[in-house]
């Protein structure tokens, strides 16, 4: 009798473990990818943030066509779009009932125009979901900061959740600066973000509006979906779409989720297609390539992430051609990479199945529906299974599935590869969650292990997959020391570079790289990386130096590691020393006049450390004595995305500057500098 009843209940679906999506979620998660445009006053005033008192007449753009974004999207494979409907200077595209600061005064379409009805027409025409960024710090409303400015968010909420059919996801970035212009106060503007907003009466109007959209939100009440705690394109390997429904949430929390969280809240990895969020025209050559992009590829949908990928919208309203061509080629590069599933129509086993029910047999691991799952019996933690190729067949990817509607359970894994009658370890990892792709080098073996050495329940595997994808070279990068040394580096091994100096495009044929190469004054390097063994080449990189910095002395330096600052290695950061209280002055002796005309800041690359300047001013003089400000602001969202700062001033001809740090991100005394660099004209 007892064994009878064991063997029913094992033929059952098993029972679900911890916290599991919601539809909503379901339905992001399946979406993968999808985009971002980043389009405002910034577009035309060359900024990160808005101070929002920015002249609304700037905004007319001559050749604005959503549908091209839409194409773009689509054709890069992308199953959405979401659009900065209101970034934090407050100017709203489109045109709302309860602010001047939009549109409807803009001298675009004579103040007819809305540009969130043009996204959502293309979006529809394309076949793209619509989400809606609403930035939740405004800095040009007069009552932000007050409880009216909560119900004149809401009211714009309303505006977008009702009027432009559904919408897939909500944007509620959290950053937030505190000064502002607000309505001419011209004041730093303190609010508690845990309560200000009061979102949960916001979240309650949204589920009311829009019942099946997601919420992303990074400052307050936990919304559907988490940020991961950087900008740069990745989450953690071990990634677990949970976290605690309340309390505070560490960068770790928000990187690798919380193993134990008692909520169902995935990642989503957010990041652009260039340095920047905005359009800024000297970001045209810094646009990722196919392999940066496929990395990011690996590093969020890869691990169990959806991507999240921004186009900024130049001022004449299009997405500009270098994006659009690497975009597409990173659509069919994916593509490419993902459709022909070597496991499939494969002879399948496993060491353990369900109840020993078809139903829940390997072979559902392999029938290309994802409903479909295989199962071991409730006891069993450790199992494997393993995929007879038929032949010796060269792979590189192994992608496996959770059936994750039951809840996130494998905690590792190892794949290995038969190899001539011998078992190979391949790869290795820890979490898998919706989705999880492993890279390693080219195997040719006839059969194939998943091995789950860890699961906090039975496991449930969806889907397993194993590919052999093309192998993208990286770019070649370049640094420049204060000699004017170049340098050429790749992350890959083995390849070679090929390079010219004279802004023609590098081939075979051009010179190749034996080691730094002298320069003087300024210089452009192009350079390819090429492997011999594949005869793999890479995408052209590209870099302009300005003058060379052989003869500049740090005047007000404290100590010898400053020329640090000099040496073209974004690694090395020297900081003030620590007697220097904020505000600190940095002076350099260029050694000879020049047409003056921008500097460029880049902070410590290590988040953690303190000395990430916020807020400066830059001074120029040609005796070291009478000083001209020539330019200053804050360097808007430095923390976040830590990519080198440029800020352009009127030419002036002069011998000296001075860079005064006024702030830092963190708001004790230090200065910090990776490097610093100036442009001349
Ligand atoms: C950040 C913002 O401050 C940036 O400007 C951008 O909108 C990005 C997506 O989020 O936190």
């Amino acid at each position: 009798m007892i064994s009878i009843g064991f063997s029913n209940a094992q033929t059952k679906a098993p029972a679900s473990f911890g916290p599991v999506p919601g539809e909503n979620q379901m339905r992001w998660q399946d979406m993968e990818s999808y985009a971002f445009v980043h389009f405002s006053l910034n577009t035309y005033t060359d900024q990160s943030w808005g101070f929002g008192n920015e002249d609304i007449n700037l905004f007319n753009p001559k050749e604005l066509d959503c549908r091209q974004w839409a194409r773009i999207c689509k054709d890069a494979g992308m199953k959405g779009i979401i659009i900065t409907a209101k970034h934090h200077c407050g100017f709203c595209l489109w045109p709302s009932n309860y602010t001047g600061y939009s549109v409807k005064n803009a001298p675009w379409k004579k103040g007819k125009g809305d540009v969130v009805r043009e996204m959502a027409d293309a979006c529809e025409e394309y076949g793209l979901k619509l989400g809606i960024y609403l930035s939740p710090w405004d800095r040009n409303s007069p009552d932000y900061g007050k409880p009216e400015y909560i119900t004149y968010f809401r009211n714009q909420l309303t505006e977008l959740l009702t009027n432009y059919g559904p919408i897939f996801e909500v944007w509620f970035d959290g950053a937030n600066g505190g000064d502002g212009y607000y309505g001419g106060a011209n004041e730093i503007r303190k609010i508690d973000r845990t309560t200000y907003y009061d979102w949960k009466n916001t979240y309650a109007l949204i589920h009311k509006l829009q019942p099946k959209c997601v919420i992303w939100n990074d400052g307050g009440e936990r919304g559907d979906l988490r940020w991961v705690g950087t900008e740069e394109g990745n989450v953690g390997e071990t990634n677990w779409s949970l976290l605690n429904g309340k309390g505070e949430v560490s960068w770790n929390m928000l990187h690798f989720g919380l193993e134990t969280g008692d909520s169902w809240v995935p990642a989503e990895v957010n990041t652009s297609i260039r340095p920047e969020w905005f359009y800024h025209p000297n970001e045209d050559s810094k646009v990722k390539t196919v392999p940066q992009l496929m990395d990011l590829y690996y590093n969020s949908i890869g691990r169990n992430g959806s991507l999240l990928l921004n186009f900024p919208i130049m001022p004449n309203g299009l997405i500009h051609s270098n994006d659009e061509k690497t975009a597409i080629e990173f659509g069919k590069a994916v593509k490419e990479s993902f459709t022909v599933n070597l496991a499939e129509k494969t002879k399948v086993k496993a060491s353990n199945v369900r109840g020993n029910s078809k139903a829940f047999g390997a072979e559902r691991a392999i029938d290309g529906n994802n409903e479909t799952y295989w199962a071991t019996d409730d006891n069993v933690t450790k199992t494997s299974l393993t995929v007879d190729l038929g032949k010796p067949t060269l792979f590189n990817r192994f992608l496996v599935q959770e059936y994750v509607r039951l809840g996130q359970r494998v905690t590792d894994f190892t794949v290995e590869a038969l190899v001539d009658g011998k078992w190979e370890e391949v790869a290795k990892a820890t979490t898998i969650g919706y989705k999880r792709i492993l890279r390693f080098p080219a195997v040719q073996a006839t059969q194939v292990r998943f091995t789950i050495t860890g699961s906090k329940s039975c496991p449930v595997i969806s889907n397993i997959g194993i590919y052999n994808a093309p192998v993208f070279l990286n770019l070649p990068s370049f640094a420049r020391n204060q000699t004017g040394e170049i340098t050429i580096s790749t992350d890959d091994i083995g390849p070679v570079f090929y390079y010219t100096l004279d802004g023609s495009e590098p081939t075979l044929n051009s010179n190749k790289y034996s080691g730094p190469v002298q320069t003087d004054g300024k210089a452009e390097v192009k350079a390819i990386a090429y492997d011999p063994s594949s005869s793999k080449k890479s995408p052209v990189g590209h870099e302009k130096f300005d003058i060379c910095r052989r003869d500049w002395k740090i005047i007000s330096r404290g100590d010898e590691k400053a020329y640090t600052i000099l040496d073209g290695n974004s690694l090395t950061v020297w900081h003030q020393s620590e007697d220097k209280k904020i505000p600190v002055d940095l002076i350099i002796d260029l050694g000879n006049d020049y047409n003056l005309c921008g500097f460029k800041y880049l902070p410590d690359q290590n988040k953690w450390s303190s000395g990430i300047i916020s807020n400066y001013r830059f001074y120029v003089s040609s005796d070291n004595k009478e000083w001209k400000l020539v330019s200053e602001g804050e360097f808007s969202n430095i923390k976040n995305n830590p990519v080198w700062q440029i800020k352009k001033f009127a030419s002036e001809k002069a011998r000296f500057i001075k860079f005064s740090a006024l702030k830092n991100t963190s708001g004790d005394d230090v200065a910090g500098y990776a490097e610093i660099d100036i442009i001349t004209n």
